[in-house]
């Protein structure tokens, strides 16, 4: 059983002193890249926004940031503006190594649309491709790391194990934003869907 690492948008928006800053962000970023060698193959993810993307508080008149609104596709957090497409805020951490990465994949680019997971947009239903991506390289057994631990690496895994892989957190290697009790809900939800928090 092959195995793929999906690092999960470490880039320099979720890090400290970036838009949507993740306390501790660029505290994994060196036992991230320790861990690449471990594997037959590393991913990396990329949040990318249009700037007139819908998950932008700034986007939307007189709204705050980390409040929710309901859009056609459910409830959705509104973020402050980051990982902006082409901003150095969208790229990479500098630290992080992307030479031993197989593939890069971008998620977020629909203005309509927020894509936390790294299967499908927020709708749950718009593929983004890396399931088929895995599928054709045999890669079945998944670990996930990186940012934000509640939000896209916990979506992804829940997606990864619906879809039929086997789907590890290494928690170690994650950061929360922790948003009113999020990473609490987030590891209740994981553990139901069948992800393994090691
Ligand atoms: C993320 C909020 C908004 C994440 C991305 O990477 O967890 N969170 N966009
Ligand atoms: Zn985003």
């Amino acid at each position: 059983m092959a195995r793929a690492l999906i690092v999960i948008d470490m880039q320099v928006d979720f890090c400290p002193g970036g838009a949507l800053a993740v306390t501790g962000g660029d505290e994994i970023i060196a036992p991230i890249n320790a861990l690449m060698a471990d594997f037959d193959a590393v991913v990396l993810t990329q949040d990318w926004h249009p700037a007139d993307h819908a998950s932008f508080a700034d986007n939307h008149a007189g709204a705050a940031p980390f409040t929710v609104t309901e859009m056609d596709y459910g409830p959705q957090v509104l973020w402050p503006r980051h990982c902006v497409i082409g901003t150095g805020g969208a790229e990479f951490h500098a630290d992080l190594v992307t030479t031993s990465a197989d593939l890069v994949l971008r998620k977020g680019f629909r203005a309509g649309i927020d894509s936390y997971s790294s299967f499908f947009e927020n709708d749950h239903k718009t593929p983004t491709g890396l399931a088929g991506y895995l599928r054709e390289r045999g890669l079945s057994d998944l670990s996930f790391v990186g940012l934000a631990h509640d939000f896209c690496v916990a979506w992804s895994a829940i997606d990864a194990v619906k879809l039929g892989f086997s789907a590890t957190v290494i928690e170690s290697a994650c950061r929360a934003i922790d948003l009113d009790g999020s990473l609490e809900q987030a590891r209740l939800s994981m553990n139901a869907a069948g992800v393994i928090l090691a």
